[in-house]
């Protein structure tokens, strides 16, 4: 009652504003709201939630595929990963400047995101046991983020848009060198086939729990589509997803671990099971195989690097003449 209470007193308040006319023309215009336009308290936060909720998703998505740099099988692989993973940093830090243009600072999202007040993605609650795995996060993953990613170029806030265009693109890239991963093992030893196949037997139900709950059940997704910050739904997006990969793993010759799965020609869209949403809550309440784990490393890294930040922090004063 409490939040209802205060959403009616921001309401009201933001209905006086005179931004509220230029904010909603920009909203039916299609156009971009910038950070010096005015907007809702709610819509700014709402942004806040979801952009610093993606910052970390890419910084934290970091570590299950960095788990595999020293043991990827060639030097080639190795080197395409890394580039891969510096990606995923890249990505973390356009996010955290689009959050920023906000009013919020970073090392506030990362105290946040330390103190488990702010979310990451569920899926990098997962361990990456074989190489196989790290075709499977590309393929997957990848392509996962995508599918929900493109929408967002079309977010109405400009900051995020845009940087939103130039990740689509590297993750485009990431989907297609993860799909080759699983394409090389599948085309080799039975035992290549069976680590693909197990890949996919892990990854494939945590894929779909990316897009978050059912419509019904999405506390956001109402506002935010009356906002334009998200254009589809989840159940659409993963829905789309479906239809892009179960041919793709019928190519590689794999089987999706959902005997519910299959092509409905009256929809035109593939029937597909129900997720086990007491795993996906587990998971996103911070009980999942690695969420311990992957904080615990975020943290360390955090406070050993502190040096660093210091240094630069310094380095940058110096040369700007604030310090003498
Ligand atoms: N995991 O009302 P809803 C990458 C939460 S990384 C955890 O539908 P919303 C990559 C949700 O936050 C890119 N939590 O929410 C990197 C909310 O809780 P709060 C990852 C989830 O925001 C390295 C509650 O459940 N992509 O590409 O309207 C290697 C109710 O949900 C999840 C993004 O971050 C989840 N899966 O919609 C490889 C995309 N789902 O906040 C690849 C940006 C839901 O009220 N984010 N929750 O406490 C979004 O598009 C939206 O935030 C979501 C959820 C579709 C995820």
């Amino acid at each position: 009652m409490a939040n209802e209470r205060s959403f009616v007193t921001i309401s009201v308040v933001s209905a006086q504003h005179p931004g509220r006319a230029r904010f909603e023309a920009l909203l039916a215009a299609e156009e971009k709201v910038e950070p010096a336009d005015w907007m809702p308290e709610g819509y700014r936060k709402t942004l806040i939630r979801q952009i610093a909720q993606h910052a970390h998703s890419e910084v934290i998505g970091m570590q299950p595929e960095g788990n595999w740099i020293s043991r990827a099988p060639t030097l080639k692989r190795k080197a395409i990963l890394m580039a891969k993973v510096q990606d995923e940093a890249g990505h973390g830090l356009y996010l955290y400047s689009a959050a920023e243009t906000l009013g919020i600072t970073r090392d506030e999202m990362v105290r946040l995101l330390h103190e488990g007040k702010q979310k990451y993605s569920s899926i990098f609650n997962y361990p990456t046991l074989s190489w196989a795995d790290i075709g499977c996060i590309g393929w997957l993953v990848d392509g996962a983020a995508i599918t929900n990613q493109v929408m967002l170029t079309r977010c109405s806030f400009g900051p995020y848009a845009r940087g939103m265009v130039r990740i689509c693109k590297e993750e485009s890239f990431h989907q297609r060198q993860g799909f080759q991963i699983m394409e090389t093992l599948c085309r080799g030893s039975a035992e290549q086939r069976e680590m693909a196949q197990d890949g996919l037997g892990r990854w494939w139900w945590p894929s779909l729990m990316m897009f978050g709950p059912h419509d019904s059940d999405s506390t956001h997704s109402d506002q935010s589509m009356a906002w334009k910050i998200k254009r589809v739904s989840n159940d659409d997006l993963r829905q789309q997803f479906v239809d892009m990969t179960v041919p793709q793993a019928d190519y590689l010759g794999l089987t999706v671990p959902d005997p519910e799965l299959r092509w409905n020609p009256e929809r035109g869209h593939y029937d597909f099971g129900e997720i086990d949403w007491d795993e996906f809550w587990a998971v996103v309440r911070g009980n999942g195989p690695m969420n311990r784990e992957r904080i615990a490393h975020k943290r360390a890294a955090w406070y050993d690097g502190a040096w660093v930040r210091k240094a630069a922090s310094a380095y940058a004063a110096r040369h700007t003449g604030q310090v003498g």
